[in-house]
């Protein structure tokens, strides 16, 4: 089997490629010509894997690609991928995340090969945006304690225990230029599977990190700063206890050295987060069906930016984080999105998909490596 990526360089492409290479596949990756290397993610398996150059945003060459490569199987996370950059570079956003979409698309159905392609598009949670559906059903969700709110009773009764959460079936309402393009795309596979019998599947994929998560999204950003702090510790012989410290000017003082806080945005938004490896094999699987479909993956918990801060700051012993940490206002979105919890039923049942990696071990990955990252980065600048 043949399966060609695009957004090989990505965090999900490196673990999709080491997935697919693992199942026996001919991998072919797409990657984008830039003045430094980007293939960071997928060196330890670039032996292994073809790498063509494109751009998604290129419909000729998308064509091309797919024409030459001839695959079975073709997987779309290319996307200018971060919502807040997406509000600083809406155009951009629209032409990659939409655009690109519909030149796959479009190469798929004029393409000799058509009806022996199956394609996965990423779609994203974010589409649901700032709507959720609301249910009285508690059996819907026996293991979701976090998801559980209190509302006012639309007939008048009183209050009631209600769960709040987004599946397949919630409207939805993109709260970025992001998520917007992201709907767009969504629809375009609708429409294209509808109106031409592309075999085309959307996993509606809730927020999955990894060791290998971009840097300038939320959890990551967490974790490297952890790394990086805990080693600035323990090169002083100190250890996390903010009684060593004194914080000023937004900056945590030792007797001996200094280095910047943790600047953050809202601190209250709820994600549901998985681990990106966990979330790759939900991607296959979607293309292993007979029948192309829409599918919600995520673990059916949700917990906010300050959770995770408990979660990771509690692995370096550090209970007292929000000393270290300056609410930015920078980091605020222009519109956010508060709550996700996403209930992945569909994929349990006809995927026979479930989640491995829970939020705790996620973190307590994420910190592991990142603090050992920043040990060797340090030792290694000490031996030059
Ligand atoms: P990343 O940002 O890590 O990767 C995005 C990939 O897209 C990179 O390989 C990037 O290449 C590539 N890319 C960007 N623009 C273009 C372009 N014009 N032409 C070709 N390639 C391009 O994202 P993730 O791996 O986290 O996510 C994968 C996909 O899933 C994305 O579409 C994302 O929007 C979507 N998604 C992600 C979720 C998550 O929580 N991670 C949740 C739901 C959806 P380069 O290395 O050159 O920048
Ligand atoms: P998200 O992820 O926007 O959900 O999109 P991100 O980690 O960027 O933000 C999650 C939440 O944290 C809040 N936040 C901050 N976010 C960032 N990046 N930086 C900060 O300093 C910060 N402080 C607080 C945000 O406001 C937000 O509420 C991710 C991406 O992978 C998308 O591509 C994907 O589609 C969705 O997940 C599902």
């Amino acid at each position: 089997m043949k399966a060609l990526i695009f957004g090989i360089t990505g965090q999900d492409g490196s673990y999709l490629a080491e997935l697919l290479l693992n199942k026996g596949y001919e991998v072919t990756g797409v990657t984008r010509r830039v003045s430094v290397s980007t293939t960071s993610r997928i060196e330890h398996i670039l032996h292994k894997i073809k790498i063509v150059e494109g751009d998604i945003t290129d419909g000729f060459n998308v064509s091309k690609i797919i024409e030459d490569s001839e695959p079975d199987e073709i997987y779309n996370l290319a996307a200018q991928s971060h919502v807040g950059t997406s509000f600083k570079q809406p155009s951009l956003t629209w032409d990659i995340t939409a655009g690109g979409v519909l030149n796959i698309l479009e190469a798929i159905r004029y393409s000799s090969r058509k009806d022996s392609i199956k394609f996965y598009q990423a779609s994203s949670s974010e589409m649901f945006g700032k709507n959720y559906t609301v249910s009285k059903d508690a059996s819907l969700m026996l293991d979701n304690i976090l998801g559980t709110v209190v509302v006012d009773d639309p007939g008048g009764k009183g209050l009631y225990d209600y769960k709040k959460y987004q599946d397949e079936e919630t409207p939805f309402i993109p709260q970025s230029p992001y998520a917007i393009a992201k709907l767009a795309a969504h629809h375009l596979v609708r429409n294209y599977r509808e109106g031409y019998g592309i075999h085309g599947s959307c996993g509606i994929l809730f927020n999955h990190e990894s060791e290998r998560r971009g840097e300038n999204f939320v959890t990551r950003k967490i974790t490297k700063w952890i790394g990086e702090f805990y080693n600035w510790c323990e090169y002083q012989g100190l250890d996390a206890d903010p009684r060593h410290f004194t914080v000023e000017d937004d900056h945590i003082y030792s007797n001996r050295d200094a280095i910047p806080c943790l600047r953050l945005g809202n601190l209250d938004a709820r994600r549901d987060w998985g681990h990106a490896e966990d979330y790759v094999e939900a991607m296959w699987l979607m293309l292993q069906q007979e029948d192309p479909d829409d599918y919600v993956v995520a673990t059916g918990k949700t917990a906010s930016v300050r959770e995770f801060l408990d979660l990771a700051f509690g692995f370096i012993g550090v209970s007292d984080w929000e000393k270290y940490v300056v609410i930015d206002p920078k980091f605020y979105r222009a519109a956010e999105v508060d709550y996700l919890l996403g209930i992945p039923d569909k994929a349990k049942e006809k995927l026979n998909w479930r989640p491995k990696i829970d939020l705790k071990l996620l973190a307590e990955r994420m910190v592991d490596y990142d603090v050992k990252k920043e040990r060797l980065q340090r030792s290694s600048l000490q031996t030059l």
